[in-house]
């Protein structure tokens, strides 16, 4: 196209079928980008690009939904002529709580649909395990675009047609699987949709990744983890029997975690890649890292729009600051999220990656929630610190538990169970955890030192906690 003489950017859905086909076959494997030219433009010119949709996208959502109609009546600015990026950050911030609100009151989907219900091409949601679930109604426009955008960003992966795509996660409302495998169906890739969660299905993961030997796994990052656990109990070898080239995971703090991502990367002789926003942010792939990325996420910022806010004033936080994600839409006609509150905290840089990428960077990825922050005494302690001392230890069994208590009404006390490698328990005897008592000092101590503040560790047997198929929970709050 460009030989003949035609260029500019082409809104998604100029090409269909056929020509899709051919322009992707033209695209060699060893290419860095899907799309180069989207990828590596000028901050500056992208941002007039993210107006235009912004423009588009705001006006759309005000003319057709009457819940933004009338969330926006009060705005400070005029929803259907946004001037500038400055002023649209000047919306109002959604909240998960306010969605639910609005579900309640016009079930299923709220008045955020902007299609016609008959034209809502899959329903997904949350688990709603806490509080009433979400739901998320999708068209068939917007699911074409979702696997383009996630075909997109899987290919920054890594991930080639000529590979097959092991996807290690609950095939059901949870739209991460679901997100994956349709991805690299766009991207060309053969799919692997092993799915988790039923009872014995770890165990025949490990004999399927075998016979198939995928080159790329989809999962949590602890579920990878839990994987190679149960391949060496069964003698497998999960660096030399499996054969994985690749593994990208989203829905926890895992793969930015630095002593995490070594654990997955070592066990299985593969790189690790970061990706991940929220459900309702789908084409949650958006944060996601690439190929050439130590650790962290590139923000997507012509697919999704994120900015980043102080939790406390909800003002814009500068590049090199931390601050709580906020998402937008950019390709949504179904049910667009506008500014979207994600309670996470992250910091946002430019930094310069080698895949050429000039998008803003989440360059410790999520490190945590804002109500998953622990405050003892005054600091605060994200369990993705705690994890990351943890599996930096030798001596680490596998799993761990935060236990918070409150003391004498007002003292928050924070008491860190570790499991302790099956060896060293044996080892220690009769006498159990009392002979390990040098171990548990010295644990302590590295952790008052990353942490900045004292806590309690108790040391445990290795295998004495759960193993999760989806996301880990490891906080118990007994406040
Ligand atoms: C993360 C990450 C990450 C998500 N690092 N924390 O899996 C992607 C989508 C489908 C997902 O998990 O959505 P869900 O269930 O709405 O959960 C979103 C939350 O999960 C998000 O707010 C984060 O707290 C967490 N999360 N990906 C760290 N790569």
């Amino acid at each position: 196209l460009r030989e003949m003489g035609v260029d500019g950017v082409f809104p998604v859905g100029t090409f269909t079928g056929e020509m899709v086909e051919f322009i992707h076959s033209a695209l060699s494997s060893d290419a860095e980008h899907w799309d180069a030219r989207l990828e590596t433009m000028d901050p500056a010119e992208r941002d007039g690009l993210i107006l235009q949709k912004l423009q588009g996208q705001v006006r759309y959502a005000w003319e057709r939904s009457g819940f933004y109609r009338e969330f926006w009546r009060d705005a400070p600015v005029d929803p259907a002529h946004i001037q500038s990026l400055e002023e649209f950050a000047r919306l109002p911030i959604l909240t998960k709580e306010e969605v639910r609100v609005e579900q309640e009151a016009y079930p299923p989907y709220g008045r955020f649909l902007c299609v016609a219900q008959n034209d809502i091409h899959r329903i997904h949601g949350t688990s709603g395990t806490t509080g009433r679930p979400t739901v998320f109604g999708i068209s068939k426009g917007d699911w074409e675009r979702i696997g383009e955008a996630h075909a997109r960003i899987l290919w920054a992966a890594g991930v080639r047609p000529t590979d097959t795509v092991m996807v290690a996660a609950v095939f059901s409302l949870y739209v991460g699987s679901w997100g994956a495998l349709v991805g690299a169906e766009r991207l060309g890739a053969t799919c692997f949709p092993f799915g988790a969660g039923a009872p014995g299905q770890t165990e025949r993961a490990v004999e399927w990744a075998q016979m198939v030997r995928p080159a790329a796994l989809y999962a949590t990052p602890s579920y990878a983890l839990y994987l190679a656990e149960t391949a060496r109990e069964m003698g497998v070898d999960p660096r030399t029997d499996f054969g994985f080239r690749l593994m990208f995971f989203s829905g926890e703090p895992g793969a930015s975690v630095p002593a995490t991502r070594q654990a997955i990367e070592d066990a299985f002789g593969c790189y690790v890649v970061d990706q991940g926003s929220m459900a309702e942010m789908t084409p949650w792939m958006t944060n996601g890292g690439c190929r050439r990325l130590a650790r962290g996420m590139h923000l997507w910022q012509d697919i999704v729009y994120t900015q980043l806010v102080d939790p406390e004033t909800s003002e814009p936080v500068v590049m090199g600051g931390e601050g709580v994600p906020v998402y937008t839409h950019l390709e949504r006609e179904s049910q667009p999220m506008i500014r979207y509150w994600s309670g996470d905290i992250a910091r946002w840089e430019m930094a310069d990656c080698p895949c050429g990428r000039t998008y803003p960077t989440l360059t410790q990825g999520i490190y945590g929630r804002a109500d998953d922050m622990l405050i003892i005494r005054g600091q605060n302690v994200f369990p993705s610190r705690v994890e990351d001392v943890l599996r930096g230890l030798d001596e680490f069994g596998g799993e761990f538990r935060l236990v918070v208590a409150r003391e004498r009404g007002y003292l928050d006390q924070l008491t860190v169970q570790t499991e302790v490698s099956a060896g060293l328990w044996a080892s220690a005897g009769e006498g159990g955890p009392e002979g390990l008592e040098a171990l548990r000092d010295r644990v302590r101590d590295t952790l008052r030192r990353a942490l900045g503040v004292g806590v309690s560790v108790e040391l445990r047997p290795e295998g004495e906690f759960e193993r999760t198929q989806f996301k880990a929970r490891r906080v118990i709050d007994l406040r």
